[in-house]
């Protein structure tokens, strides 16, 4: 079996949480950025859908997030997931939860006047509001041991803290719980190698260049 190659997009959460499980589990892999919106030959070739990530293993295209970690933590054992099946189903409802979570980062990126942010702000704010009440084990959301939901919520955590740093926007004030769980997100090594160090200076210049709301308010 070859080295699997990840196909990524700089800014994009999804690719970064097949980047995170990759590293965790301390996976040998080729990795390949693409622009989606301007994609190579080859890449249109390989992706059914077009987008990423794409989890290329021996010329077949692994695609959806998801379906790539699912994939990685069976053929990479241990398992990354709680043993329990009820806490391993409930944690991967969860990790869907979180996925929509990024539509709602999205709808305040792009945000051109404040209707249209508070919006966006409230349905993150239904979102954070469900994912706070279960978060009730610390340091990780099932306690002592990493699993695929922190992964799932690692890139909501370093989109966050970049709004935060640059528009001075704080969407977890209302929530000590999840913000002390990105914290610690944001202070693993693996988290901070699975994104590349220009994502700050990258979903700063998109900011900018939409006259995104929360940029220039
Ligand atoms: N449900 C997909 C979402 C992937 C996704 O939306 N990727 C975006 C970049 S962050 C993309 O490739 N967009 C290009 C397009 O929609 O054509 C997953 O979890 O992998």
């Amino acid at each position: 079996m070859s080295k699997p190659r990840l196909i990524s997009f700089k800014v994009c959460p999804f690719a970064q949480r097949s980047s995170l499980l990759l590293k965790e589990k301390q996976i040998d892999f080729e990795l390949a950025f693409i622009n989606p919106d301007e994609p190579p030959a080859w890449f249109a070739e390989l992706s059914p859908t077009g987008k990423v990530p794409v989890l290329e293993v021996d010329g077949i295209a692994i695609f959806e997030s998801s379906v790539i970690s699912e994939y990685l933590d069976e053929r990479y054992p241990p398992s990354i997931h709680p043993s329990d099946l009820l806490t391993k189903a409930t944690n991967r409802a969860w990790v869907e939860h979180t996925s929509n979570i990024y539509t709602s980062i999205f709808q305040i990126i792009i945000a051109k006047d404040k209707t249209a942010f508070k919006s966006a702000q409230v349905s993150i704010d239904e979102q954070l509001d469900l994912l706070d009440e279960v978060m009730l084990e610390t340091p990780w959301f099932n306690g002592a041991d990493f699993s695929m939901l922190d992964i799932a919520a690692a890139p909501i955590a370093v989109r966050l803290d970049i709004l935060k740093e640059v528009c001075g926007l704080d969407l977890l004030e209302e929530y000590p719980k999840l913000s002390a769980w990105f914290e610690r997100l944001l202070a693993r090594e693996t988290v901070q190698a699975s994104y590349p160090p220009e994502l700050k200076m990258m979903l700063t210049m998109r900011l900018k260049g939409n006259k995104s709301y929360i940029y220039s308010s």
